[in-house]
């Protein structure tokens, strides 16, 4: 690790970017750390599936936990659409919170994993538990910023990015993308992202954007980004439907955020859809 990447001056080069770094470096809410509690797994993402209805007549910490099965249920989504991945592969998280997928991964294929965050305070949490867990060797976390990582071309057989694209210009990320995938490797994000159809970014929309300091891009924009950085959708999965039962089981929950209602109103009207992508990195046309 060089100052040059890891200065923090040279890693938050915007007062966007230091507002959005101030912003997780106070986050500590409980709908992420109550539910991380459950097993160590602390995720900054939300879930997939069908939620057991029976959680709702017992006690709270049995939401709490179903709440976290289907966020954790989400990572391996995710991680299904990374193909094939060897132990001796490398892999890369954009924008990797407390490290919750970054452990999966790891856990799943035995590869080394380097998460990447603008928030010192995540770098710590993770970095923590990668020591607890007995993985610090090969899950590391670095204070550096994914539109300019200073990692190694062609060096990562998978990268992802689980819910951080809306903090990011998306040409500027795929072109780093692009830059570190060995030839062949795959892209997988999981994003909210407005619908082009309905006339730009909805009221509900808006108030997704006010609470987290992002900015939902529209669909089109992942597409018009990958195919100008070499990058070749393989799966396009629209999870929209998937995720609106997390949505209504936290809604129900002691530690609903009040977002809740912003997430079911978009989702339900067909404004914002979750949507999976997966690419492969290939090469420009010579
Ligand atoms: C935060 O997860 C997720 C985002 C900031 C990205 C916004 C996601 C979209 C799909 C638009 P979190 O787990 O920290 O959020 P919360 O605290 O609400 O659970
Ligand atoms: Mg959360």
């Amino acid at each position: 690790m060089t100052m040059s990447t890891t200065d923090a001056s040279r890693v938050l080069r915007t007062d966007y970017q230091k507002s959005v770094a101030a912003y997780w470096n106070n986050e500590q809410d409980p709908v992420n750390l109550r539910l991380g509690d459950v097993d160590g797994l602390y995720h900054h993402h939300y879930g997939l599936g069908e939620y057991d209805p029976s959680v709702l007549a017992g006690p709270d910490d049995r939401i709490i936990a179903e709440l976290h099965r289907l966020e954790s249920a989400q990572a391996d989504v995710l991680l299904d659409h990374l193909g094939a991945v060897s132990r001796d592969d490398r892999l890369l998280d954009g924008g990797s919170g407390r490290g919750g997928t970054s452990f999966m991964a790891n856990q799943r294929f035995g590869c080394q994993v380097d998460g990447v965050t603008i928030s010192e305070q995540q770098v710590e949490f993770a970095s923590g538990q990668a020591e607890r867990r007995g993985v610090a060797d090969r899950v590391r976390f670095h204070f550096r910023n994914m539109l300019d990582t200073g990692f190694e071309s062609d060096s990562y057989r998978g990268i992802w990015t689980n819910e951080t694209t809306m903090y990011v210009d998306l040409f500027a990320l795929f072109s780093e993308f692009s830059r570190l995938l060995e030839y062949g490797g795959r892209y997988v994000c999981i994003t909210g992202c407005y619908n082009d159809l309905t006339g730009g970014r909805s009221k509900a929309v808006s108030q997704i954007d006010e609470r987290y300091t992002c900015s939902v891009h529209p669909r089109s924009e992942y597409f018009t980004a990958m195919a100008a950085n070499n990058l070749v959708p393989i799966n396009v999965v629209d999870l929209t439907a998937q995720t609106i039962p997390y949505w209504e089981l936290r809604a129900n929950s002691s530690v609903a955020t009040g977002v809740e209602s912003s997430f079911l109103t978009a989702y339900r009207e067909g404004s914002f859809h979750y949507l999976l992508i997966a690419a492969d990195r290939v090469n420009g046309r010579r």
